[in-house]
Parts: structure tokens; C-alpha cells; sequence
């Protein structure tokens, strides 16, 4: 099996390349990257050392090379994880978001449309759902829950979500869907939550959380996520919507207070600072469909998880010190001083 995976210098696709190399030995994994603020090729070293690996940096809205690209590989699956992923960075600029997000899906649909594809697997996001209130823990998102965004990033993955749809009905392109809740672990860009507590506690930085911090997030471990994506473009059925989630709400204030405690820094260092404009309150998945047809469970627990995260970012200070000390230092500033 030849797979494109796109955006896999990226957080979650790297991780997703990494457990493809290990659990399917025999596959061969292209992955096709642009290398934005958020892809990094020193996060594929390993994988560059695999021969059944090769990195192609290019723009999946760039219709040419897609399309050369699809020609000269004549892939079986294409796995799309390509995007502009941060939602305070939408609401500064939306409209890099609509290109890549949108325009980006459209383009490598088109080119499933024209060389044929066995699987187009789309990795959405629970946002497109919208959010859930605070004052009903009762209430989770289902594969048919209504699309109901709340940022320009939101919008523009549910965007991409009713074209795969659209593609799926009218040129018969077995597409499948999944829509995962937040995801933590090694190699997560360091201006998500998480990253950033990990990095801020230990220089001794102050914490910006927004708003009270009470806004709730429904955390799963990377390889959980990556693990729900193999079984989905393998077992998974062509035309489904699959949700992946592990029911682990917490507030953020609660995972910023689980970080300083694992570190052993003092909770001085949190400071609640202005609210992202429109955030959502809560998000909260039900797996049951994926657990039901697919047999997916999640194996990594958040206080094990989370405990791994940091013990990584501690063994790796040098992926992230590189990042964070380059074009990095304009957006924390523009985005955290003064906030
Ligand atoms: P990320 O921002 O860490 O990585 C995105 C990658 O896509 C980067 O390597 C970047 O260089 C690449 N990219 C961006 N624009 C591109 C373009 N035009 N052409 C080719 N490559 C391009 O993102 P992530 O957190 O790994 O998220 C991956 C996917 O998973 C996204 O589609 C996101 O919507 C979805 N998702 C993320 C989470 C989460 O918690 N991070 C949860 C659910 C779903
Ligand atoms: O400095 C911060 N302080 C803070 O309080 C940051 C960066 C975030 N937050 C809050 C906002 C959110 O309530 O923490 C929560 C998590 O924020 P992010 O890490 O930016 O993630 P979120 O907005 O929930 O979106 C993530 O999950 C869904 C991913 O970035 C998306 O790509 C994915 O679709």
C-alpha cells in the first residue's frame, strides 16, 4: 500500500507517519509538506532513514504539483492532516485558512477524482460541531450533531468536511471522515496550550490562561489519535463520519495546575489574561460509533500521558529551543504582551 500523508511535519501527521512505519512495515508512506511555521523536518529525521519513507515538500493547494505528484505515485490512500491548525491564529488572519484549508482539500480531492484513489481519508476536528455549554455535562457531540463553527479555522475545516462530502456523493470518491477532540504529546508546536505551559513553567514565565479558565477540552494522547486513523482507513466504511475521543474533560486550569505539579513549579505562575474573542466553552466526544464498528479504544490514560509529555519536552529541549527562539518570539509577543 502507497500512502500520501499530508502534513505529516506536523504535529499529529508526524506521529501518525511514525506509528504507520512502525505497525505497517510493509507500507510506503510519502509525506507531502509545505513546511509552514508548523512543519519541521527535523521532527522526520528518523522516519528520513527508513527507505520505505520519503518527504516531498509542496503545497496541497498547489494544483500542478499535486497533481504531478499524484501522477508519479499513483498512491492508494491519501491521508489529509495538511492545515493551518491554530485558532487564535485565524482570528488574526482567515484568510491563509480558507486557502490552505479549503482550497487545499478541494485540490487533492480533485486529483483523487482524476488519477482514482482506493481511500481519501480527511482528519477533521470535533470544533466543526461547534461547542457544548458548561452547565451540561450531559451533552456530548454524535457523528450528527449539526456543524455550528465558532472560529474562522472551525469554519474553514468544516468547509473542507461538506466538500469531502459533496466529492464522496457526486464523483463516487471513497472518502471516509474522522473528527478528533484535542490531542497532546511529542512534537506538538509549542504555541498550543499544552507546549506552551510545558516551555513557559520551565523558564519560570508566567501562564497565560484565558479568560477564568474554565473553558473545558477533551484530551487524548497522539498515538490514540493515530491509532483510530489506521483502523478508519483500513477497516473503516467509505462515505462514514467517525468521531475519536477517550471522555477526558478537563478544564484548563486543572491541566495547567497538573503541569506546574509534575514540574514542581508554584501556581503564582498561572495569570488569567483576556479571553480568545468567541472561544468555545466545551467540547466533549462520543466514541461509541468507532469503539462499536471498529473495535477503538484508547490505551493511553491523561495522567500517564501527560506525565510522558512532559518527560519529553525535558528530553528534547532542543526541538523546541530552536523553535521558539526564532520567528516565534514575534508571535508571542504580538499575541501574549499587553494581553
Ligand atoms: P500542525 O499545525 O502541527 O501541522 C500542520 C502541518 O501541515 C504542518 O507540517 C504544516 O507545514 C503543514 N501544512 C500547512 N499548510 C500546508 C499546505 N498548504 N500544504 C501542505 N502542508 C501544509 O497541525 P496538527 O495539530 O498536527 O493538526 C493536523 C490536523 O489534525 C489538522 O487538519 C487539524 O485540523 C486536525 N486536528 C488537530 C487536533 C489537535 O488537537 N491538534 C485535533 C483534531 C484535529
Ligand atoms: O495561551 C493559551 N492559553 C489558554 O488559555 C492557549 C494557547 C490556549 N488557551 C486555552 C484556549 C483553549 O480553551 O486552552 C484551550 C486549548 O487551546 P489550544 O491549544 O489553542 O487548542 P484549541 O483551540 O482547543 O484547538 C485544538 O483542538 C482542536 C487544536 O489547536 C485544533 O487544531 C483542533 O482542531
Amino acid at each position: 500500500m502507497k500512502i500520501i500523508v499530508t502534513g505529516g511535519a506536523g504535529f499529529i501527521g508526524s506521529n501518525f507517519i511514525y506509528y504507520e512505519l512502525k505497525n505497517h512495515a510493509e507500507d510506503k508512506i510519502i509525506c507531502l509538506d509545505k513546511l509552514t511555521y508548523a512543519g519541521n523536518l527535523e521532527t522526520l529525521a528518523e522516519a528520513q532513514t527508513n527507505e520505505n519513507f520519503k518527504f516531498v515538500r509542496g503545497d496541497i493547494a498547489d494544483r500542478e504539483n499535486v497533481y504531478k505528484l499524484f501522477e508519479a505515485e499513483k498512491p492508494d490512500i491519501v491521508v489529509n492532516f495538511a492545515a493551518e491548525s491554530h485558532v487564535d491564529r485565524s482570528i488574526e488572519d482567515p484568510e491563509l485558512f480558507l486557502r490552505t484549508n479549503i482550497i487545499g482539500t478541494s485540490v487533492l480531492l480533485d486529483a483523487c477524482r482524476k488519477f482514482g484513489i482506493k481511500r481519501f481519508h480527511q482528519v477533521s476536528t470535533d470544533e466543526v460541531y461547534g461547542d457544548l455549554p458548561l452547565d451540561r455535562p450531559d451533552l456530548f457531540f454524535t457523528e450528527t450533531t449539526n456543524l455550528h463553527t465558532s472560529s474562522p479555522y472551525s469554519a474553514s475545516k468544516a468547509a473542507a468536511d461538506l466538500l469531502v462530502q459533496a466529492y464522496q456523493r457526486t464523483y463516487k470518491i471513497p472518502a471516509t471522515i474522522s473528527r478528533c477532540s484535542n490531542n497532546y504529546g511529542r512534537f506538538h508546536f509549542p504555541e498550543k496550550l499544552i507546549p506552551l505551559m510545558i516551555i513557559n513553567a520551565l523558564h519560570d514565565k508566567k501562564l497565560p490562561v484565558y479568560g477564568k479558565g474554565i473553558n473545558v477540552r477533551d484530551w487524548l494522547y497522539v498515538d490514540d489519535h493515530c491509532s483510530a486513523i489506521d483502523l478508519i482507513i483500513r477497516k473503516g466504511t467509505v462515505g462514514e463520519v467517525y468521531n475519536i475521543g477517550g471522555h477526558n474533560e478537563r478544564t484548563n486550569l486543572e491541566v495547567v495546575k497538573t503541569i506546574l505539579k509534575i514540574l514542581g513549579k508554584s501556581e503564582d505562575l498561572i495569570e488569567f489574561v483576556t479571553d480568545r474573542k468567541g472561544h468555545d466553552q466545551r467540547y466533549a466526544i462520543d466514541p461509541t460509533k468507532i469503539s462499536r464498528e471498529l473495535g477503538w479504544t484508547p490505551q493511553t490514560k491523561f495522567d500517564d500521558g501527560i506525565k510522558q509529555t512532559v518527560a519529553w519536552y525535558l528530553e528534547n529541549r532542543a526541538w523546541w529551543e530552536k523553535i521558539i527562539s526564532g520567528e516565534y518570539k514575534n508571535y508571542y509577543a504580538k499575541m501574549y504582551d499587553n494581553r
